[in-house]
């Protein structure tokens, strides 16, 4: 009745033009779970624009969720609604908001998230190939004994952040949650100027998926484009004054051509935004005026995308391994950052501390990065 309710308010313009009927979606396997509920592959009927059958992601929004958690969605989906369409930002097709399950219907991005890409292929370097079907997809999902996709260790990842910038968790992050013992050490901030044009890696490997030619190639290039791509996407973000707020490797998608496309929008907002509530929180990716006086923007997502350029240079360590919630703020504030990764050159950790400088005016924009790190641009200082 409902989604006869919808077709008909559409057909009269009545209804909000993203809204899609539950019957249009035939949910698939499962792709991964969040604190949120559930992603699926699905097939979509029809959407808004694209007649017939299309392959999609569809968000579920988990049963019994809390308050925060329901509003989060669809605030999530709101953002959606009017961020427009960039190749480099996941394409919102459409919702299921009228009755539950809500859903988010998303374009489907076939690789994955970019974190667990540079994992694999980390993996893959360290090791002689081995084959098995998840190379194939080169998805890895971790699965249980009945099957199930197991939730992904995100928890670590989120720390609850009081209004009055207390870390309510004082856990040390386990060593053991950094794969890459001694992927980072301190050191003192200091930025020198670029001489060049930045160049990510200095070493090149290449590994071959001989099942269906997808090549994990982590060389000067691919690096960089990935660091070029996410600038890409968060300009155009940036152009609009929105702040994504959780930009990292995780939420970050990768589909068979290598097309990078930022995604999960659940914490982002307009503008300069005061966070007033205890809530879940990116610590290790946020700059210091986000954990210290709950002000983000998009120079705080700036620094976010520095440290995503760590985890790129590291190919997916977790940041700060050795420092524990509490210490993180009296880290930074005395100068300290993460240090440059091997296969980085200085050019581009250049860029990193200028991400993560303490004054959020004096960082770069996406814009200026992007204009950086473009190829064909010749970028005056
Ligand atoms: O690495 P993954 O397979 O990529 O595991 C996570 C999981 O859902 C939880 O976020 C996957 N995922 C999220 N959005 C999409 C999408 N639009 N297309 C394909 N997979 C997605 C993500």
């Amino acid at each position: 009745y409902v989604d006869k309710y919808i077709e008909q308010s559409q057909a009269l313009g009545l209804a909000d033009i993203f809204e899609v009927p539950h019957s249009a979606i035939q949910i698939g396997r499962v792709l991964g779970e969040g604190a949120f509920g559930r992603v699926h592959e699905a097939t979509a009927i029809n959407l808004r624009r694209m007649r017939g059958t299309t392959l999609v992601a569809v968000k579920q929004l988990k049963a019994n969720p809390s308050a925060d958690e329901a509003a989060e969605f669809l605030s999530e989906i709101d953002m959606l609604k009017g961020v427009g369409t960039h190749h480099n930002v996941v394409c919102f097709l459409g919702c299921c908001t009228i009755r539950a399950p809500y859903l988010m219907i998303m374009e489907y991005v076939g690789r994955g998230n970019l974190l667990n890409y540079l994992r694999m292929a980390r993996q893959e370097l360290g090791q002689p190939r081995t084959r098995n079907a998840n190379h194939s997809t080169g998805r890895q999902t971790k699965v249980n004994s009945a099957g199930a996709p197991l939730p992904q260790p995100q928890s670590v990842n989120y720390i609850e952040l009081k209004a009055s910038n207390q870390c309510t968790d004082f856990e040390s992050p386990s060593s053991s949650s950094s794969p890459y013992a001694n992927s980072q050490h301190a050191t003192s901030n200091g930025v020198a100027h670029r001489q060049q044009k930045p160049s990510f890696a200095e070493t090149t490997y290449t590994i071959v998926e001989e099942e269906d030619a997808f090549e994990y190639i982590l060389d000067n290039n691919e690096l960089h484009n990935f660091a070029l791509q996410i600038a890409n996407g968060m300009r155009f973000l940036e152009q609009q004054e929105i702040t994504h707020r959780d930009l990292a490797a995780r939420n970050v998608l990768i589909d068979n051509n290598k097309t990078l496309k930022i995604s999960d929008f659940g914490l982002s907002r307009h503008g300069i935004y005061t966070n007033t509530k205890t809530r879940k929180l990116p610590l290790r990716w946020l700059s210091i005026e986000a954990i210290r006086d709950n002000v983000y923007s998009s120079k705080s997502d700036i620094w976010a995308y520095g440290v995503v350029l760590w985890e790129i240079g590291t190919l997916g360590a977790s940041p700060y391994p050795t420092i524990s919630n509490s210490e993180l703020i009296p880290f930074l504030l005395a100068g300290n950052r993460l240090e440059r990764p091997e296969i980085c050159t200085p050019q581009v950790y250049t860029i990193m501390l200028q991400c993560w400088l303490e004054e959020p005016e004096e960082r770069p924009t996406f814009d200026a990065l992007y204009k950086v790190l473009s190829p064909k641009t010749t970028y005056v200082d």
